[in-house]
C-alpha cells in the first residue's frame, strides 16, 4: 500500500523517464532502434527499477496511466529526434505493453492518438506482448490484426519463456520474436540454450518473422548468434539503456 501511494505521488510530481536501450541490426551493427524502459527517479533513492514497481503497478491498475505515459513519451521523443538528425529517420521505438494494457478494450483507439498526437508514422512503433498476454486473452488474434492493418509491428517478448501454443502463433500477426536473455546467457556454456535459441530462429524465419536476442553481453555470444543467422540484438555488449540525452548523443555519433 505504501509503495502504491508512492507510486501516484511519482506519477503526479512527474518522477517517471524513459531509458531507451538500442537495438542493433546484427549484419550492419548499426542501431536500428530502441527499446523504451520506464524507470523511477525517485528524489531520495534515485533510480529506481521497474523490476521493483511495475508489478505493483499492475496490481493496482496504475499500470494503464503508466503504459500511457511510457508510449506517449517515447513516441515524442523518437518523433523529435527524427525532425533533429537525418541519421534517426529510420529508426524505430519498441514499447513494452503489459497483459492488463493489452486486454484495455480502447488500446487501439489510444495508441492511434498517440501516434496522431506525436505525429509519429505507424510504422516505426513496435509493441512488445508476452507470451502469457497474448495467449490468454480470446481477442488476441482480432486486436493484433487491428494493429497489423495500422501497420504497426507487433513483437513477442521474452520468448520461450511462456508456453506459446505453436498452432495460435502461427495465426497471430507477430513481425518478430524476442529471445530471453536467459537463454542467450547461457548459449555458449549450455548445450540445450544454444539449441533453444538455435530452435527460436529456425522457427521465427519459418514463419516469417524476424528475431532480436536480448541480453547480449559478449563477444562470444555475438559471434555465435551471427553464425545462426539471428538479424538483431541489444544487451550490455552494445549499450546499457541510456537515457534521453544519453541516446542522443549515440545519434549524433552517428552510430
Ligand atoms: O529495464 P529493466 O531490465 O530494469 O526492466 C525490468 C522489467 O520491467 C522488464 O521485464 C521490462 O520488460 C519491464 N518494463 C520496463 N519498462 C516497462 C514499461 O514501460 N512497461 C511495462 N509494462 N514493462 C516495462
Ligand atoms: O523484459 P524485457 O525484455 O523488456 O526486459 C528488458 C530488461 O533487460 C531491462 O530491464 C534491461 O535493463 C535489461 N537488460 C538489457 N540488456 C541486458 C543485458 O545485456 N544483460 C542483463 N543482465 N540485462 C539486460
Ligand atoms: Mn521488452
Ligand atoms: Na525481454
Amino acid at each position: 500500500l505504501q509503495l502504491e501511494m508512492a507510486l501516484r505521488w511519482a506519477i503526479e510530481r512527474q518522477e517517471l523517464r524513459v531509458y531507451y536501450q538500442p537495438i542493433v541490426s546484427l549484419t550492419t551493427g548499426r542501431i536500428i532502434g530502441f527499446e523504451a524502459l520506464v524507470r523511477w527517479l525517485h528524489p531520495e533513492q534515485g533510480l529506481v527499477s521497474p523490476a521493483q514497481f511495475i508489478p505493483v503497478a499492475e496490481e493496482t491498475g496504475l499500470i494503464i496511466p503508466i503504459g500511457q505515459w511510457v508510449l506517449y513519451e517515447s513516441c515524442r521523443q523518437l518523433r523529435q529526434w527524427q525532425t533533429q538528425f537525418p541519421t534517426a529517420s529510420t529508426l524505430t521505438i519498441s514499447v513494452n505493453l503489459s497483459s492488463k494494457q493489452f486486454s484495455q478494450p480502447n488500446l487501439v483507439a489510444q495508441v492511434e492518438q498517440v501516434l496522431k498526437d506525436t505525429g509519429l508514422s505507424s510504422n516505426h512503433l513496435k509493441l512488445e506482448i508476452t507470451e502469457s498476454g497474448i495467449m490468454n486473452n480470446a481477442e488476441s488474434a482480432a486486436l493484433l490484426r487491428q494493429f497489423q492493418a495500422l501497420k504497426v509491428h507487433l513483437c513477442i517478448d521474452d520468448f520461450g519463456t511462456g508456453y506459446s501454443s505453436l498452432s495460435r502463433l502461427r495465426q497471430f500477426p507477430i513481425n518478430t520474436l524476442k529471445i530471453d536473455r536467459s537463454f542467450v546467457s547461457t548459449m555458449r556454456e549450455a548445450v540445450e540454450d544454444a539449441e533453444v535459441v538455435q530452435a527460436i530462429i529456425t522457427l521465427a524465419h519459418n514463419l516469417g518473422m524476424d528475431v532480436v536476442a536480448e541480453g547480449i553481453e559478449t563477444a562470444e555470444q555475438l559471434a555465435h548468434l551471427r553464425r545462426l543467422h539471428c538479424e538483431q540484438g541489444q544487451g550490455y555488449f552494445f549499450s546499457k539503456p541510456l537515457n534521453s540525452q544519453a541516446a542522443e548523443t549515440l545519434l549524433i555519433a552517428g552510430f
